[in-house]
């Protein structure tokens, strides 16, 4: 098994090149703001076009919350993007274990993929509401606890409160 080794980089995960690339969606596939909007605006069409025969095909209720699929990354410097769905953070309920699974199940694609560097951005932390330090040791601990041929996963975090918050994790 090779060991996987955790990095860190504060900036704009469509820039990332890389195998392959986490995209925090929604179970429509079908586009978003934050990290999806980003994605598709500079990835082009081609995206679009393969998240919507997975929605005539496989996924015609859309992608379940804690799951991943692959698509090609169209004009990213990247060869594919991982669609994940995170949960919405809920203070009634502990969604821990579907935010888990984004990064378990998104590994588990990446391998099939024979990826072998991986950006991640902070699933859930943006607009589905995650408290950002939660939402790092959510990943950091998944990641570490998962067996994987990736050998790099990158997290991509876009403000140095996010970076910080990765940071306190890894030390
Ligand atoms: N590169 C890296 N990180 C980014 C980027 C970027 N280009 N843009 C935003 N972030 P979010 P979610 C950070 O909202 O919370 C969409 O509408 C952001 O600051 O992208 O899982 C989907 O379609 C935050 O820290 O994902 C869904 O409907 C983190 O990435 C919903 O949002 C995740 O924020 C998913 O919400």
């Amino acid at each position: 098994m090779t060991t996987t080794t955790l990095t860190l980089v504060q900036g704009d995960i469509t820039e990332q090149a890389v195998d392959a690339v986490v995209n925090a969606a929604n179970s429509s596939l079908l586009g978003g703001g934050g990290v999806d909007g980003a994605i598709h605006r500079r990835g082009g069409p081609d995206i679009l076009a393969e998240c919507r025969a997975l929605r005539a095909s496989r996924y015609g209720r859309g992608l379940p919350t804690g799951q991943a699929v692959p698509t090609t990354a169209g004009r990213l410097p990247a060869h594919w993007v991982i669609h994940t769905v995170g949960p919405r953070f809920s203070r009634e309920e502990d969604r821990s274990q579907l935010l888990a699974s984004c990064y378990r199940e998104s590994l588990r694609v990446a391998d099939e993929l024979g990826a072998r560097v991986v950006a991640f951005p902070a699933v859930s932390a943006g607009i589905y509401g995650w408290p950002m330090e939660d939402a790092a040791r959510i990943a950091v601990e998944t990641v570490r606890s998962t067996r994987t041929t990736v050998e790099e996963v990158r997290f991509v975090l876009f403000d140095e409160r996010a970076y910080e918050a990765f940071a306190a994790q890894l030390r």
